[in-house]
């Protein structure tokens, strides 16, 4: 009888082309150990399409589709529509997108879905660029970080995808990040459940683009949060849960250093960085304080 490893268990199969270190394939293998086979997955172009396969070479072990980087939210809203029609309430409609997919070119059809309250599982893997297409710049690229279309650094601040997400009534937002696995897939199970739409924006280290060791890509997450760049916490049903218990916040630097993106950054930029991180931190965390009341 043929063996079967843990290690070839899973609803990913091994032996991805993803770069070494690559947070996304984290990220990816871990929400679907999160869920049973029960699941159809929508992937956009962008890295996770493509290392993901297609037809018999695909490594994704459950019925997937991958359309346009423009409508993977209001492809999903049609394959629900469709499995209503037969009758199958239990389905998780997963969308798996890139921050490119997401908050720039995907952005109408996503804000379509939600207002429509259909019911799909939405998780946005952040690696802060284009990165399949060669680390373009996104409106999830922060601020100072030097990408192919901001060779000097990005001049403004990126967008902030949860809030637009609250702001549209769905019953469930979460972030989360590829460092804290036990933290992500107790928000993946929740929000499968949620009565409507979910938005899980998860924080996925990209060694290539980014210019880091592939060894540091955990650290780099777990920095992302202990520095205050990145804010865990969950929003279900209007309450809001803070995640993120960061007694005193680590210098942005300790951050930026393991990173070639930002590594042009002159004395002032670190301090207008430190500056914007730290103003931004203290104002989210009201923000959701105030929500959590
Ligand atoms: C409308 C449109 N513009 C551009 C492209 C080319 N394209 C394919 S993948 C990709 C990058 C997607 O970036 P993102 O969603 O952030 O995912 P990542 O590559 O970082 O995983 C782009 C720009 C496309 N497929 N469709
Ligand atoms: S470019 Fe970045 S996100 Fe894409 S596969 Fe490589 S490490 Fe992962």
């Amino acid at each position: 009888m043929l063996e079967i490893k843990d290690e070839a268990r899973g609803l990913i199969s091994h032996g991805v082309s993803a770069c070494h270190g690559c947070g996304l394939e984290i990220v990816i293998r871990k929400v679907m150990d999160a869920l049973d086979d029960d699941v159809i997955i929508l992937i956009p172009p962008g890295c996770a399409a493509l290392f993901s396969g297609y037809c018999k070479e695909t490594n994704v072990k459950v019925p997937g589709y991958q359309g346009n980087l423009e409508n993977t939210a209001a492809s999903a809203s049609g394959i629900r529509a469709a499995l209503k029609a037969k009758g199958n309430d239990h389905t998780t409609v997963l969308c798996f997108c890139g921050d490119g997919a997401t908050v720039d070119i995907g952005l109408q059809s996503l804000s379509g879905a939600f207002e429509r309250n259909d019911k799909i599982l939405y998780v946005c893997y952040d690696n802060e660029a284009y990165m399949n297409t060669g680390i373009q710049g996104s409106s999830s690229t922060p601020l100072f970080a030097a990408t192919t279309t901001t060779p000097g650094g990005k001049k403004v601040r990126r967008k902030d995808l949860t809030q637009i997400a609250i702001a549209h009534n769905i019953p469930y937002v979460a972030t989360a990040s590829a460092h804290n696995i036990a933290d992500l897939q107790k928000k993946v199970k929740k929000a499968r459940e949620a009565d409507g739409p979910a938005l899980l924006h998860i924080y996925a280290p990209c060694p290539t683009g980014w210019r880091s060791n592939p060894a540091k890509t955990i650290e780099i997450s777990r920095l992302a949060e202990q520095t205050g760049c990145w804010i865990n916490f969950e929003y279900e049903d209007g309450k809001v849960t803070i995640n993120s218990k960061v007694k005193e916040l680590k210098p942005v630097e300790e951050y930026t250093k393991l990173q070639g993106r930002f590594k042009a950054l002159t004395p002032e930029q670190k301090v207008a960085l430190q500056e914007e991180v730290t103003s931004n931190y203290n104002a989210t965390m009201k923000k959701l304080q105030f929500m959590s009341e």
